[in-house]
């Protein structure tokens, strides 16, 4: 930095600035979540989000992202480029007062339609203050403009380095180490969010390139995703592995009320239900009004429909809301210029009058889609006459189970063995793979406060079995009553009673193996089905045991991979010609009681994975291609991974 800039008059400006970037680093969490993964991950998208920004006005079609090889990030794009004016109000380059002033990002630019924007939406001059560098470089009116930032702050007025016949921004931030936990990127991170940003803003050109690593021709690593057809292609991704029942995606795209709304539906054979919802392009895991509207829309139109065919004479019971979406994929996206955000996670819409815009779209577009199609419109009907049908053999089921539990006094299930606690944010249960097993464990645990609940084998695959055939399952049955929660689906709010769950921590433990981990997905796949707040509330998790045992005379140690396998037996040889003994665990059932507990089970030295759901789009394709017919992606997808997709170490 030079003198001249250094000794530059301390303005009231400045100061507060400075007051702004500061409560930034003091309490980063509350502008970008978290300092963990997603938080450094939240910075690549706040600054994607302001191209994506300039895309939707209509001025950019390419955005390249690069991770770099020190972990730094670069993003490009072709848009008008951020205008380095004087900015009258704050009395410098307007540049400088969007990288610099909190919540200044695009705003001053009135009638710009600003919409999109990460979870916090927070703009750039976050990202800027809780870089340790970063340079921002702007193409526009034929010049080449520079600044760049240590945390957030200037090191020199914006200048002028050269010429130019293009116009475009550029960005290049490097995370500041002593904020985050960690500062590597991961790439299929930045690859997924870019794939959805892609179907979500159709018809932008998006790229991320990773230049850490080569691939096999010596190229950088490198994706790049564009989407002529938006959420059509989108639901299309999501069901690749489904059967559909329809011809084609159903495609409403208008606006009502000044509400963008995009949506697209398909129906498929399987029994489940995966809507996912968007508002300026961030996931509304909690939904919230669009969401409301947009079932409203379907159930109203879709039950005329069908009452005006006459489809329906024959049945001998209501049709509920449910009904209209079992079987059914879809994406529900509108733009809304206020966003009002509630709910545990702030991701639940809040603004009324979206319900309207968007139930009265839905209605409209789906009226004409149907009788439009008279085939496809059949088809639907039939497939939700089916679903009430189930539904209904299903309620019995379920009240049979019920009324059975209330019968049998504490109605624990025989085969759990509980702890002695009895608050459930100190206590844990174990899903333990066999009976064998399960015995082991039992032996091993503390009593106290870990429960234990041997399964029998395999069990059922929710996703492609009928809701009262999960609800009749002798398993699954096993675990709501020992969880405590009631039976429902994921819809259900009103049914599943989480504050009756018994233990805080619900861990999978299963082999080690490639049995081990299909079971473990199969319970996952229920959980994600059938009790989802679990997982959104962070109560799942997976058990880790060792894979090898390593002995030297009393000398034993335990292994979870084959780097640690190797390093620890040159440390046990110290050099040596020794003999080190290998003993590699093929299931639970080789442990003993006490070795199960030094590793797995004991709070001091085991490691828990908590599952999470980072990306539910992403997580219901994962689940229904790994569960569903088709085995070859399930096989390719299993051997690829060995660990799980949406697992946080
Ligand atoms: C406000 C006004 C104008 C451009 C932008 C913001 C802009 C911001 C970013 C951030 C990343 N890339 C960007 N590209 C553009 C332009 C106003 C005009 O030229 O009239």
């Amino acid at each position: 930095m030079s003198e001249e800039n250094k000794n530059q008059e301390y303005s009231a400006d400045n100061i507060q600035v400075l007051e702004g970037l500061e409560a930034v680093r003091k309490r980063p969490a509350m502008y970008i979540g978290d300092i963990g993964m997603k938080g450094l991950h939240h910075l690549v998208y706040e600054v994607i989000d302001n191209s994506i920004d300039e895309a939707l006005a209509g001025h950019c079609t390419h955005i390249d992202c690069f991770i770099n090889e020190n972990n730094s990030i670069t993003v490009t794009d072709n848009g008008r480029g951020i205008p380095t004016g004087m900015h009258e109000k704050e009395g410098k380059s307007a540049l400088e007062v969007v990288m610099t002033i909190l919540h200044a990002g695009g705003k001053f630019d009135k009638g710009s339609y600003k919409v999109s924007g990460g979870l916090h939406g927070v703009g750039v001059s976050c990202v800027n203050a809780l870089s340790s560098d970063l340079r921002v470089e702007v193409h526009r009116e034929g010049k080449i403009f520079e600044q760049e930032y240590k945390i957030g702050v200037p090191q020199y007025d914006v200048r002028e380095i050269g010429t130019t016949d293009k116009t475009g921004t550029f960005v290049t931030f490097q995370p500041d180490a002593s904020i985050f936990e960690d500062t590597v990127y991961h790439f299929d991170i930045v690859v997924a969010r870019l794939r959805e940003l892609a179907y979500l803003n159709k018809r932008i050109n998006l790229s991320i390139t990773d230049k850490r690593r080569k691939d096999d021709e010596g190229e950088f690593v490198k994706e790049e995703f564009y989407s002529e057809e938006g959420l059509k292609e989108f639901v299309a991704f999501l069901d690749e592995t489904r059967d559909s029942i329809l011809e084609e995606v159903i495609y409403i795209d208008g606006e009502k009320d000044g509400v963008p709304v995009e949506v697209a539906m398909v129906y498929n054979t399987s029994y489940t239900e995966n809507v996912h919802s968007y508002v300026n392009n961030i996931n509304t895991q909690e939904g919230g009004t669009h969401l409301a509207g947009f079932k409203r829309g379907l159930t109203r139109t879709l039950k005329k429909y069908a009452d005006e065919s006459g489809l329906l004479k024959k049945l001998k019971f209501e049709i509920s809301g449910d009904d209209f979406r079992e079987g059914l994929t879809a994406i529900i996206s509108v733009k809304v210029m206020e966003p009002q955000f509630e709910g545990q996670t702030k991701t639940k819409l809040g603004n009324k009058e979206v319900t309207t815009a968007v139930s009265q779209s839905v209605s409209d577009m789906l009226t004409f889609y149907l009788e439009e199609n008279p085939e496809q419109a059949k088809r639907i009907v039939q497939k939700v006459i089916l679903a009430a049908t189930a539904r209904n053999a299903a309620n019995k089921a379920r009240e049979l189970v019920q009324r059975k539990s209330v019968l049998t006094g504490s109605g624990l299930p025989g085969k759990l063995s509980d702890c002695s606690e009895k608050d459930p944010s100190k206590c844990e249960i174990f899903l333990v793979e066999g009976d064998s097993a399960g015995g082991t464990a039992k032996q091993g645990r503390d009593r106290h406060f870990q429960a234990i609940l041997p399964l029998r084998g395999k069990i059922l695959n929710v996703e492609k079995a009928m809701q009262h055939k999960v609800f009749e399952n002798e398993e699954i049955k096993n675990m709501f009553k020992a969880l405590g929660v009631s039976i429902g689906t994921l819809d259900d709010e009103r049914e599943l009673n989480i504050e009756k769950l018994r233990y805080h921590k619900v861990v999978v433990m299963t082999d080690a193996d490639i049995d081990g981990s299909h079971i473990a997905t199969l319970l996952l796949t229920f959980f994600f089905r059938f009790l989802k707040p679990l997982i959104e509330q962070g109560y799942v998790y997976i058990a880790t045991p060792p894979l090898y045992l390593l002995k030297r005379g009393k000398d034993h140690r335990y292994c979870w991979d084959e780097d640690q396998r190797d390093l620890m037996i040159q440390e046990m040889k110290g050099g040596k010609d020794v003999n080190v003994i290998i003993q590699r665990y093929k299931g639970l059932g080789e442990m003993n009681a006490s070795q199960l507990w030094d590793t797995t089970l004991n709070p001091e030295f085991r490691t828990l994975k908590q599952v999470t759901i980072d990306n539910a789009a992403e997580a219901d394709r994962v689940f229904s291609m790994l569960m569903g017919d088709e085995v070859p992606p399930r096989r390719a997808f299993i051997e690829a991974n060995a660990k799980y997709a949406n697992i946080d170490a």
